[in-house]
């Protein structure tokens, strides 16, 4: 079938301490591995795969990489010849080379952020196993995120130089990984410039989503929660613990998510991702929000675009 869901972010931390009491102690992952370059391995109670996050010791913040994992090794060279013959180069990397993954074939997004496929990432089982599980571990601490949902990735816009990369990482998302789109944001006197995009493989609103700013860069990875309550608990859990708060529980008219935006110590923003939103299907008429409704496409209920947060990533 292809990419089947984010694998996981690599994000660079300033401080990889405070950056485990973030992780762990508030959202609730746990560690699961190590490697002799300081890189941490982390996992979400409901993953089964080793890890979602890698946290890299740096003195910047931002995402090294982001990886999708496609359901059979042979998706692997298949996608290859198809990223080739879009036009873009691929290097396939040795079993290893993404920690306890398999092989994998590495390339930029015509944004130029950092891709990688692979097939296969050593096992590690959900928190609450398989057989006969609990609905959610006892043990849970923090915010208890159940997995990694999405990453927002910044790309190049600029209409005026006619760049717009936005759209090229569309079209390529399209044609070479058969992703789906399901929302977009069109801008312009005509209203025919595409400024953002929130594309799928799963079943959901979205897998990955591009927003057009002034340079390339991460807008934040998300985690997902199960209600709105869980939102409410995560907020108060945030803000006992002093984390820094971007955007107070509200709800998304794009994707129709329950949402808070926060940072992590080092300035990379997360989110918590609740709800369903919708069922996306490949044949689900593609949503289409207008420069004049943006606002409300991302802040539902005030309808008001906080520059903070389009103007602030890493
Ligand atoms: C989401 C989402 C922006 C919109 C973000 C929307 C940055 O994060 O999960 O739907 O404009
Ligand atoms: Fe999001």
């Amino acid at each position: 079938m292809g990419v089947m869901r984010i694998g996981h972010v690599n994000l660079r931390v300033l401080d990889m301490d405070a950056a485990l009491g973030h992780y762990i102690g508030v959202l609730g992952m746990s560690k699961t591995g190590e490697d002799e370059a300081g890189n941490i391995y982390l996992k979400a109670w409901d993953e089964w795969d080793r890890y979602s996050l890698i946290l890299s010791p740096s003195d910047r913040a931002g995402m090294n990489h982001i990886a999708y994992k496609v359901e059979h090794d042979s998706d692997l060279d298949a996608l290859r010849q198809r990223v080739e013959d879009y036009g873009i180069a691929v290097e396939e990397v040795p079993a290893g080379t993404l920690q306890y993954c398999g092989r994998a074939m590495k390339f930029n997004l015509p944004s130029g952020h950092e891709f990688y496929l692979y097939a296969q990432k050593e096992f590690a089982g959900k928190a609450v196993g398989v057989t006969n599980p609990d609905p959610w571990p006892q043990n849970r601490t923090g915010a208890a995120v159940h997995w990694l949902d999405h990453a927002l990735l910044i790309c190049e816009l600029n209409p005026e130089k006619g760049i717009n990369k936005v759209a090229e990482n569309m079209d390529f998302m399209k044609k070479a990984l058969d992703f789906y789109l399901a929302e977009q944001v069109m801008v312009g006197p005509d209203g025919d410039i595409p400024a953002a995009a929130w594309m799928f493989r799963s079943s959901t609103p979205h897998d990955i989503a591009f927003v057009g700013g002034e340079k390339m860069g991460f807008h934040h990875c998300a985690f997902f929660l199960d209600s709105w309550d869980d939102v409410l608990k995560a907020a108060d859990i945030m803000a006992m613990n002093k984390v820094r708060i971007d955007v107070t529980p509200q709800r998304h008219g794009i994707t129709r998510g329950y949402t808070i935006y926060f940072f992590d110590p080092s300035g990379n923003r997360n989110e918590t991702f609740a709800g369903l939103g919708y069922l996306a299907q490949p044949d689900m008429p593609v949503i289409t929000w207008t420069e004049q409704e943006l606002g409300r496409g991302i802040f539902y209920h005030t309808g008001e675009l906080v520059p903070s947060f389009t103007d602030v990533y890493t």
